[in-house]
């Protein structure tokens, strides 16, 4: 009975009669497997025992803060890195002074995977999706004029993680900040890496002893600094719906805390300084709730470990709106997305936020589409109001409701992880992996069938679209002056004492006794590079490479009822009758660019649709990717390009296939290729090139078409 008499059958009478059936009808069935209901009551709260809860006080659902942002607005951080140090660091200069509160460094590729830019295989790559850093002297100019006592920098570094935070410690200390004074974050999460993010370096259990290193002299040396941020994000950018995301991220970080407990450690002593990273997408109150109900679960988490410092319990969380969210088509509409992306990020609580930029789909931010972005934040924490009250939407049937429901879901899947054995075991399984191939596989295809609208792409699209001014980094000149001033620190270090702190540090590697931080921090004193430090632990942990598998049986179930891909099937198995065989394609991955959602999402729909298709391994060069596609006799070879490197790949590629005879294979190209590189790629021989928002069906077809020009000229 509600408070006026009426009660739940009124309202369901009433709204029978509006629909002419019945209110369930209403329901939606979220990807999450949560029936959001048309109507939510006070009868809904009954089961939910979490309400009482209070602000900075457990389980901190409502916040880490008692007074949240009426204290201390969110740090606005914005991610940003390209080209050279010089460039990105007037970047950051310029940003701080418009606004921005905190720094956060984006690395090219390179950088990730431990190369340094003189690299044979890093051609591509280098200073294109981030900011190339070869040295401390590299990282001294990143921040230089930038107070370090000052302000906080994330890094978002997980493979070469030891050189980076060696070299951003010594950088610190030749410009007068001593490491206790750091404050910041390093993202160093290498399980997520596994999953979904690709850049890893060194095989699973020696990449656990990193992390647990840099908790431990974080933990000893650096008080101010978060010696990880256990992310989530990137999982939702893989697929992931938000229950996969939450579970999995809180999983990770568990097993993380378990590895610095193995180390000795206290928990007490690290666990106040662990944080995590969450994306914020669309579905506007189910974000929301997603933060609160990732705090409530934390403290769960937590009070297993038994700690006596209530901070040891609180989760403290970055946010990034959604990339995956983000359409190149219409781009101005990314400023809308983004905008309440922001708002249910602020609304949920985080205590750092990123606003991507409307130009995401295509390219790098530019000074005008940065600018925008950070403005959506200031105008959020200056002119709405949002601050002033503590967890608004406290008390909201609905949300209280998704913040149970969502954590209910998460245990579960936490608790699945666990009978595995925990997140390590579980990522040596493949099930978190294929359950997010798998759910982004079943969004494309409801993408592609228009079950799910994004504006402008496959509903209300566009005529004609206007070109926008993109960022192009001349990734030769980067090069170029990197190599050159590699070259002089080679020259101008002593090569004794280098040596001498590279040898030290294989051994600790190699022994497990001493920590990698501490004795990366010599080597990067005395200059030895991030390539180098990087190689030295090679040696002792290998390289890891893992086996690319390929989920099937997802877009097509799911698309039985689309007649195109039903004609598109059908026109694939009568040139199968006729030529006897399949036509075979390979997807593959060059470069440094671990994205692979893409890659993923076509190779799974197009082995439903009918083709033979082999997955590439991830970061081929041209060279290998060319003689792959021989050895394997395939037609087509696709390549997904999600990190700039196409105009210096794929020529390249296209090269290679020539010079071994192979001309023949066709060449197409798909993923985040600006309109105007389109010209350029069809002068170097691409076939056809698929930007972001195709639907595959049509891409499928594209491709069809072009094996069956093919076959009948040959
Ligand atoms: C906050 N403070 C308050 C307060 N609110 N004090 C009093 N009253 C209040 N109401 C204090 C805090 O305790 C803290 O001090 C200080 O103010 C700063 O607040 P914070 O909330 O800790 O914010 P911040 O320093 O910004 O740290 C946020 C964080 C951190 C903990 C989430 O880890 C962080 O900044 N993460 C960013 C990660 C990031 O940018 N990642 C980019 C990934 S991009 P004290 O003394 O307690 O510290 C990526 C993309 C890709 O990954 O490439 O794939
Ligand atoms: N500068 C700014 N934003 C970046 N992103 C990735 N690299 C950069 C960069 N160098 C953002 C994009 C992407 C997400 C992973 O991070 O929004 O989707």
């Amino acid at each position: 009975m509600m408070s006026d008499g009426k009660c739940l059958t009124d309202w369901q009478n009433l709204a029978e009669k509006e629909l002419k059936a019945a209110p369930e009808s209403l329901t939606w069935h979220t990807p999450e497997g949560i029936a959001v209901k048309p109507l939510y009551t006070q009868d809904d709260l009954a089961a939910i025992g979490h309400l009482d809860s209070l602000p900075g006080l457990e389980p901190f659902l409502r916040g880490p803060r008692a007074t949240m942002y009426a204290g201390r607005p969110w740090t606005i951080r914005q991610y940003a890195g390209f080209s050279t140090a010089e460039a990105s660091n007037a970047f950051y200069r310029r940003n701080l002074a418009a606004g921005q509160q905190g720094v956060s460094v984006a690395f090219d590729l390179a950088t990730h995977r431990g190369y340094d830019s003189d690299h044979p295989r890093v051609v591509g790559d280098v200073g294109k999706a981030g900011v190339a850093i070869d040295s401390v002297e590299d990282m001294k100019i990143l921040f230089d004029g930038i107070p370090l006592e000052k302000i906080s920098v994330s890094m978002t570094m997980n493979g070469a993680v030891i050189p980076i935070l060696a070299s951003f410690i010594v950088a610190g200390e030749e410009q007068g900040v001593s490491r206790e004074n750091l404050s910041g974050t390093i993202q160093n999460d290498i399980l997520k890496e596994f999953m979904v993010r690709n850049t890893y370096i060194y095989p699973p259990e020696s990449s656990m002893r990193i992390v647990a290193d840099i908790i431990e002299y974080t933990a000893k040396e650096m008080p101010k600094f978060n010696s990880i941020s256990i992310s989530g994000y990137h999982m939702q950018e893989a697929g992931a719906t938000l229950t996969q995301e939450l579970a999995f991220t809180l999983a990770d970080g568990r097993e993380y805390v378990r590895a610095a407990l193995a180390k000795g450690l206290n928990v007490d002593d690290f666990a106040g300084r662990l944080s995590f990273f969450f994306a914020i997408g669309m579905n506007f109150f189910m974000e929301a709730a997603k933060l609160r109900a990732a705090r409530l679960l934390w403290t769960r988490i937590m009070k297993e470990f038994e700690p006596k410092k209530a901070s040891s319990l609180m989760l403290r969380t970055h946010c990034q709106t959604s990339g995956v969210s983000l359409a190149e088509q219409d781009p101005y509409n990314n400023i809308i997305r983004t905008a309440f992306e922001a708002m249910s990020a602020v609304l949920g609580g985080t205590q750092s936020l990123h606003t991507n930029s409307f130009d995401e789909a295509i390219a790098l931010p530019t000074e005008f589409s940065a600018r925008i972005a950070r403005n959506t934040q200031l105008i959020l924490q200056h002119e709405t109001g949002v601050t002033k009250v503590v967890d608004p939407l406290a008390g909201s049937y609905y949300v209280e409701s998704l913040t149970y429901e969502l954590a209910e879901k998460a245990w579960a899947l936490i608790e699945e992880v666990e009978a595995l054995g925990g997140m390590t075991k579980a990522i040596e399984s493949g099930l978190p992996k294929r359950l997010i191939e798998e759910a982004a596989t079943r969004r494309q295809a409801a993408v592609d069938r228009g079950e799910e609208v994004i504006v402008g792409v496959n509903k209300y699209r566009l005529l004609e679209e206007a070109d926008i001014d993109t960022l192009e980094i001349d990734n030769r000149a980067v090069r170029e002056g990197q190599v050159r001033r590699i070259k002089k620190i080679r020259q101008l270090r002593d090569p004794k004492k280098c040596a001498g702190a590279i040898k030290a540090l294989k051994k600790v590697a190699r022994t497990g006794e001493g920590n990698l931080l501490a004795s990366a921090v010599e080597a990067a004193r005395a200059r030895a590079s991030v390539g180098e430090i990087s190689d030295a632990m090679r040696e002792a942990f290998g390289d890891y490479s893992a086996v690319p598998e390929v989920v099937g049986d997802i877009y097509g179930p799911a698309s039985e009822n689309d007649p195109e891909y039903q004609t598109l099937k059908g026109r694939l198995s009568e040139q199968v009758r006729k030529s006897g065989r399949k036509p075979k394609i390979l997807i593959a991955k060059l470069g440094q660019d671990g994205h692979d959602r893409g890659a993923k999402v076509i190779a799974s729909a197009f082995g439903d649709i009918g083709f033979d298709v082999v997955a590439g391994p991830l970061f081929q060069t041209p060279d290998e990717a060319a003689d792959l596609a021989m050895g394997e006799m395939v037609d087509i070879l696709g390549v997904s390009s999600l990190a700039a490197g196409h105009k210096t790949l794929m020529p390249e590629l296209v090269a290679r296939l020539k010079a071994k005879g192979a001309d023949h294979v066709i060449v197409v190209c798909g993923g985040v290729i600006p309109r105007k590189d389109y010209e350029f790629l069809y002068e170097h021989g691409v076939a056809a090139v698929f930007g972001p928002g195709t639907n595959v069906v049509d891409a499928a077809r594209a491709v069809l078409d072009l094996t069956q020009g093919r076959l009948r000229n040959a």
